[in-house]
């Protein structure tokens, strides 16, 4: 097979995926567009109005890895990219991947103290970043021993990364590497609350394109793909990206908060045929959708994940829009969805089938497989789980285990096939889509002089979906009467991603723990 090449056997289900001996993913998701005639068709639709083709991002990316090589960096440095969804978010990514290097795409709503972890964790070279979250970063750098050797605005001021890609060579070599070799990685959350790095390989990316971009959600050519989940995610990278980018497709990038009346303008102005959100978001725009009524006729399908999606939503947003959401469950180790509901076969209320390229199977306690409708850990396999987690052995052997990979979810999969959702074995909740660790939240709360010990929960709130709760012991009872909800909010407000803030507090006199002291989450959980 000729370098950099993939064949793929679709007269098989599923189809079968062969990898070159010598292979650079950045060659067949940017370059084969060129020969494939794609060079004036727009890949990227900015909602400022920006057009990209795909020669463009061709010449760009290659800028781009020609910068970074510039500077200094080789093969196999790691850079991390703290970038808003827009065009240079492709560069970065293609352009380091393409050159070799191994870019690391941070959530962009964390703090400093995140940001610093990340930094010293990763042992990165580089941090490029859009001038919006510079507020977060900066006092990050400014408190490292050893701060990275380049740190580099995206944009905003004489020498940044734009301005560097101008006057580099549009010419680059990719590149040599293997299928299995690390690529990027993406971070996730662990219940202690320190993130780990899921290291993903080469072949990671065609595969999640393939099976269930092109192969479940039937992505071609025509589709316009719309992502109000953003890029950094392992969700958004795939809806945003690598799908549209895989199928020689499109896709709307917009860089603000996607608040529904927002999403909506996007939709009725780009008319995507895909929309991809979360549940919290179809939720609020359910409520939205009472008071008006935009334009959905360009949608052939909406797409949801992160966290369950109740079968009430569906039938609103069907009622309402005319389409279906497809729930599917995915994960950051995984890289994208693995078991999904398809538009030909759909149980609302389940999260579908498995993806085919995928196996899933649900065990016991003893890692033995449990009946037909019993509720057990689900476990699944697929070429496109990452490969470790970065300096992580424990946790790596402890999540990936022959072969396995351990989601951490509670499933049981029903007579006809259907997988239904029972809720996490851990504690970890999901806000927005967005992990939480409750642990993180109660060591901000102890941090409050008057704080004893705290216990976080996540609790439905009224239109049924999960935030944090925290239950609060004082140190002294006496406290409780001038200690006020706001003070402990302004206390995490110091520190913490909003959307990890507790959205209810309860004072208790003690908190309900096992007889080895460990706290019962559990008990405290109201539903
Ligand atoms: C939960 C769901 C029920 C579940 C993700 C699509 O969410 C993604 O990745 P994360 O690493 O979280 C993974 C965990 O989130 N979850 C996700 N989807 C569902 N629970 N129903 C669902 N449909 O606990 C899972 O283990 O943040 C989603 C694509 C790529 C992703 N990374």
């Amino acid at each position: 097979m000729e370098n950099n090449t993939i064949s793929i056997d679709t007269s098989i289900n599923p189809a079968k995926i062969e990898f070159a001996e010598v292979f650079n993913v950045a060659v067949p998701f940017i370059d084969r567009h060129l020969e494939e005639g794609r060079k004036d068709k727009i890949i990227i639709h900015t909602t400022g109005g920006e057009k990209v083709t795909y020669e463009q991002l061709a010449e760009r990316v290659n800028q781009s890895g020609n910068v970074l090589k510039n500077m200094g960096m080789s093969s196999g440095d790691r850079i991390l990219m703290i970038i808003k969804d827009a065009p240079e978010f492709f560069y970065l990514f293609w352009g380091a991947i393409k050159a070799g290097i191994v870019p690391i795409p941070l959530n962009t709503l964390l703090r400093s103290k995140d940001y610093a972890f990340m930094i010293e964790d990763s042992g990165s070279v580089g941090v490029v970043y859009s001038p919006e979250f510079m507020g977060e970063l900066e006092p990050a750098l400014g408190q490292m021993s050893k701060k990275p050797e380049y740190t580099l605005l995206t944009e905003g001021k004489s020498g940044c990364f734009l301005d560097q890609m101008h006057s580099a060579s549009s010419s680059l070599e990719a590149a040599p590497a293997k299928a299995t070799d690390d690529c990027f990685w993406l971070y996730s959350s662990g219940t202690t609350g320190k993130p780990k790095g899921a290291v993903h390989s080469h072949r990671d990316m065609v595969v999640t394109s393939q099976y269930y971009g092109k192969d479940t959600l039937g992505i071609l050519e025509d589709d316009v793909c719309f992502s109000a989940a953003k890029l950094f995610f392992a969700y958004g990278l795939g809806n945003g990206m690598t799908f549209p980018l895989w199928s020689g497709a499109s896709c709307v990038l917009f860089p603000a908060r996607p608040t529904p009346d927002k999403t909506f303008e996007v939709i009725e102005k780009f008319k995507p045929t895909l929309y991809f959100g979360v549940p919290t978001l179809f939720v609020a725009q359910l409520k939205e959708l009472e008071s008006s009524s935009p334009d959905f006729s360009s949608l052939r399908i909406s797409v949801s994940a992160g966290e369950a999606l109740p079968a009430d939503i569906f039938r609103r947003w069907k009622k309402y829009t005319g389409t279906y959401i497809l729930d599917g469950i995915g994960s950051t180790e995984a890289l994208h969805i693995f078991i999904s509901n398809r538009a030909d076969d759909i149980k609302a209320g389940s999260s579908g089938r498995v993806v085919p390229g995928y196996k899933a199977k649900i065990v016991d306690e003893n890692n033995k497989e449990v009946s037909q409708g019993e509720e057990g850990r689900l476990l699944i396999q697929g070429d496109s789980v990452c490969k470790y987690y970065w300096k992580n052995p424990e946790k790596t052997s402890a999540t990936i285990v022959d072969g396995w990979l351990n989601t951490g979810d509670t499933y049981r999969q029903e007579k006809d096939g259907y997988f239904i959702y029972g809720g996490r074995s851990d504690d970890m909740m999901k806000v927005g889509g967005i992990w939480c660790s409750p642990f993180e939240i109660e060591a901000k709360l102890v941090e409050h002089q008057k704080v004893l010990e705290a216990a976080v929960v996540g609790r439905a709130d009224d239109f049924g979906m999960i935030k944090p709760e925290a239950h609060v012991v004082l140190k002294r009872a006496s406290d409780a009467s001038d200690i006020t909800e706001c003070e402990l909010l302004e206390h995490c407000k110091t520190g913490l991603a909003p959307y990890k803030y507790p959205r209810w507090f309860k004072f208790s006199e003690e908190l309900p723990k096992t007889a080895t002291g460990k706290i019962q989450r559990f008990k405290l959980r109201s539903n």
